[in-house]
């Protein structure tokens, strides 16, 4: 650890330790209680349920999930409760990052089907009352692109300028990261313009240039034409990267080199988000949530409701707990601090509290499978701990955002080959690996743990072959434990995860206190226990969760005997605070 990093983790700490000071330990504490709800909004109430489409449902037999498996699966989605769905980039794509490489934003990728099964799909969700979020993926596009293919042919090309080059008389281009790259190079080499083009994430992935006021306007007119037809929000992917300073000077060092920090900070960010919801997002009655990298101050800035920009905000310090420093995600061995957990969800959530809007979420489709990451994938444990993660995010403050597959209690696939990969983040990350003479074999052990591919295995439908996810090849392998995990079986046991997520929905829809009421975490210093309350109008409820294998005792000061159990995951809720292994006990407190 550098000196400059000593010193502001010591000071992160004290601020922490002030923080938590003011929150109080006793749950008793006459605390200041909001009497109103500030600022009703549907998008504040939902719970948004992810769809990876490519995995969803196959309904022609080409083994790669479509629009109509997701239409043919519509009943099933509303019958989860759910007030949303986030379905990740189903435009035209080469596919080499799933979609996150589009070759033509105002076309449906040939393998997902046409625009008029878009449509249907479309008015399937809206005949449901269920709105519908598309990614918004406008920090690059793909290389096969008609923006791109043009651009790259000579400089004077009317699309060169729709992208970031690095003329080769300048010299070598100034030191710049991949997030997708062997070589973890940014820039690529091009023959026909003598010239580096910019690329943050695969060399198939060239970085649109926003200094170029045509990008905007193309992004802006593309943007209507979606919300045109009645789409109801955007999830914008890796938005913080917008901005880049042209001239690409060198990192500043306080950096420390977190490239990734630093891509998130460029000079115009604000200014573009700003005027994207003057010109188009202000038009429109639309919801938007940003991928948004960085601290507390930097990603209130995109959610602030003063600046106009965005409505929430997806933040990655929680999810990026319990691995190793300076290693691609190779988790700790010691496992998640859970303390070290409820301060950045304190943190978070205090700033939350005074200005914009957060969103709580553990999965998504760059994250592992939750029950493997963050509870216990064994037979003893998987479903009740899956049941504990469940009760986590839907009690938590901000805007639910549930990953399609986890209401099974679905775990990872721990895949022993590198060639059974698909992903090019896992396939790059390993090709450094092995560049630098590292160890493989660790290598592949950590990712079967924390890998995106194994949150993007086929759902599981019920027990015939492939799932039930397609008659097919699936494009990725199945878990072979679907016989046991899968929707049909999950439907006849009322107490299966799947049952077990839609009362939990049904709780939180029921009671104001879960999405309005004031977050604080009691018994804080609790290495096993995360406990929290959240308070409306001067009533309380209290969420107790064990996110231990084991027995944990929990100690809020709260007699649980004076409680009324509102939910929890056994079939007897502890009454003590003595909490069985990975419990979650849902208490309305008495007044
Ligand atoms: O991810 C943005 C991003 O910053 C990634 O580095 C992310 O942190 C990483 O994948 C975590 O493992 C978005 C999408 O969510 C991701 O699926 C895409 O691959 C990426 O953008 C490029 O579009
Ligand atoms: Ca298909």
């Amino acid at each position: 650890m550098s000196k400059t990093r000593i010193l502001t983790a010591f000071f992160l700490s004290v601020l922490l330790l002030s923080a938590c000071q003011t929150a109080g330990n006793n749950v008793n504490r006459t605390a200041p209680s909001a009497n109103e709800i500030p600022d009703r909004k549907w998008w504040k109430e939902a719970v948004i349920y992810q769809i990876y489409p490519r995995s969803f449902k196959d309904t022609n037999g080409d083994g790669v999930g479509d629009l109509k498996g997701i239409i043919e699966k519509l009943d099933y989605i509303k019958s989860l409760g759910i007030d949303a769905v986030w379905i990740n980039p189903i435009y035209a794509s080469p596919n080499k990052d799933n979609g996150y490489d589009i070759s033509d934003y105002e076309n449906i990728m040939q393998e997902f089907g046409t625009m008029q099964d878009f449509d249907v799909m479309l008015k399937g969700f809206h005949d449901r009352q269920i709105k519908v979020f598309m990614d918004l993926v406008v920090n690059h596009c793909s290389d096969e692109h008609r923006w791109f293919l043009e651009a790259k042919k000579s400089r004077d090309n009317p699309y060169y300028n729709y992208f970031h080059w690095w003329a080769k008389e300048k010299g070598e281009p100034p030191k710049r990261w991949s997030h997708f790259d062997e070589k973890a190079d940014a820039w690529q080499f091009n023959e026909a313009t003598n010239s580096y083009y910019l690329h943050y994430f695969g060399d198939f992935q060239p970085d649109l240039n926003w200094e170029n006021p045509k990008v905007r306007e193309e992004i802006y007119k593309m943007m209507r034409f979606w919300l045109d037809k009645g789409v109801d929000g955007f999830r914008m992917d890796a938005l913080a990267y917008i901005s880049k300073d042209p001239n690409f000077p060198p990192m500043p060092e306080s950096y420390n080199g977190r490239w990734s920090m630093f891509y998130a900070d460029g000079p115009k960010l604000h200014d573009y988000i700003q005027e994207m919801n003057r010109e188009v997002l202000s038009k429109y009655d639309v919801a938007t949530v940003a991928e948004a990298a960085g601290d507390v101050e930097r990603v209130m800035k995109f959610v602030d409701p003063t600046r106009k920009e965005l409505n929430m905000a997806y933040y990655f310090e929680a999810t990026d707990l319990g691995y190793l420093p300076n290693e691609f995600k190779m988790p700790d061995p010691n496992g998640v601090n859970l303390v070290d957990l409820k301060k950045i969800y304190s943190k978070w959530n205090k700033a939350f509290e005074e200005r914009g809007w957060g969103t709580t979420y553990l999965a998504n489709h760059d994250q592992p499978r939750i029950t493997t990451r963050w509870g216990n994938d064994s037979p003893e444990f998987r479903e009740i701990s899956s049941k504990m993660l469940t009760t986590f995010i839907l009690t938590m403050p901000g805007t639910a955002f549930y990953y399609f597959g986890d209401e099974l209690g679905m775990t990872n696939i721990k895949f022993d080959k590198i060639e059974d990969y698909n992903d090019i983040e896992v396939k790059t990350n390993y090709a450094q690996v092995r560049e630098k003479g590292g160890d493989l074999v660790r290598f592949l052990e950590g990712m079967k743990i924390s890998a995106r591919d194994n949150g993007r295995t086929p759902m599981q439908w019920n027990s015939t072959a492939n799932a039930g996810f397609s008659n097919g090849n699936p494009w990725l392998k199945v878990n072979p434990n679907f016989d046991k995990i899968n929707v049909e079986t999950a439907e006849k046991d009322e107490n299966s995860p799947l049952n077990y997520f839609r009362k939990v929905i049904k709780l939180r829809k029921s009671d104001e206190r879960l999405v309005y009421g004031k977050f604080a975490v009691v018994d804080d210093n609790n290495p096993d226990v995360f406990a929290y309350t959240r308070e409306l109008n001067g009533k309380k409820i209290l969420v107790l969760l064990n996110f231990k294998a084991k027995e944990s005792n929990s100690n809020t000061g709260v007699d649980l005997g004076k409680t009324k159990v509102l939910l929890g995951n056994y079939p007897e809720a502890s009454k003590d605070g003595k909490l069985k292994p990975f419990e979650a006990v849902i208490y309305q407190l008495e007044e």
